[in-house]
């Protein structure tokens, strides 16, 4: 009797998210899930980042809220096709409802596809919504003990954004120790430090982006499906 002990039994979510994962990949879409506490700056991101990236790159939005359609109206604003999911009391969008979500888009024109997940540090980060890069939006006024306490969450990062520099002087807020305990956590992590106001560091998060979704110029061959940082 032979049994294959690499194989993993895929739950039912983990199943709808690698189907989502190869939906996207067969259209050439990058997906991104960005996670952070409410307020963090997750759609003020997105936004400057469709500032710079669109038209060149097209972009679309599926965003997160428990009940309103104020981000994916912003994110309407900017000029990119969005969805608003509303969860209800839900803490953090499913890969069920992104993986419907995905069929209303027109993904043949579209290269990079955000997800902003609904504001919270620890519910979204369980759960694989088919994406193939995780941005962890950590912003200066929360505390910089946050690595530490919602451990688990970062660990997921691909890529940590420490957004709102323009006030650091008036928070208690020690950039380079947090830093360094992201960049601890893992070896292929990335941080960047940035305003999504004043767009301070934001160029750089943007090379780091094209290179890991190949969607500079030239097109996509590095596009690959985020694979084993995920569920745990
Ligand atoms: N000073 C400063 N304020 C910022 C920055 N980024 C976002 N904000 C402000 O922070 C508040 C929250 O920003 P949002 O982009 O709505 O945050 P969010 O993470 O999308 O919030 P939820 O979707 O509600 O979870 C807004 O008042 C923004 O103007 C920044 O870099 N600097
Ligand atoms: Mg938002």
């Amino acid at each position: 009797l032979k049994v294959d002990l690499e194989k993993k039994v895929l739950s039912k979510t983990e199943e709808v998210a690698r189907e989502t994962a190869l939906f996207l990949e067969e259209r050439d879409c990058a997906a991104i899930n960005v996670i952070g506490s409410p307020g963090a700056g997750k759609t003020a991101l997105i936004e400057k980042i469709i500032e710079r990236w669109s038209p060149r790159t097209r972009i679309a939005c599926i965003v997160g809220d428990l009940a309103t359609d104020k981000d994916a109206k912003r994110l309407e604003a900017k000029r990119v096709v969005s969805v608003q999911l509303n969860t209800g009391k839900g803490c953090h969008l499913s890969a069920e409802s992104v993986a419907k979500a995905v069929r209303e888009l027109p993904l043949e024109e579209v290269d990079v596809l955000f997800v902003e997940n609904v504001g919270n540090l620890v519910c979204p980060t369980a759960f694989s919504l088919g994406e193939s890069l995780r941005i962890i939006v950590l912003s200066v006024p929360e505390g910089d003990d946050k690595v530490s306490k919602y451990l688990p969450c970062f660990a997921t990062a691909d890529v940590v954004v420490i957004n709102k520099v323009d006030i650091l002087e008036h928070c208690d807020f020690d950039l380079d120790r947090v830093t360094g305990e992201i960049l601890d956590l893992r070896e292929d992590m990335s941080v960047f430090v940035v305003s999504a106001r004043t767009g301070e560091g934001v160029d750089p998060l943007l090379k780091e982006l094209e290179a890991r979704l190949g969607t500079a110029e030239g097109g996509q061959e590095g596009l690959s499906l985020r694979e084993g940082k995920t569920d745990s």
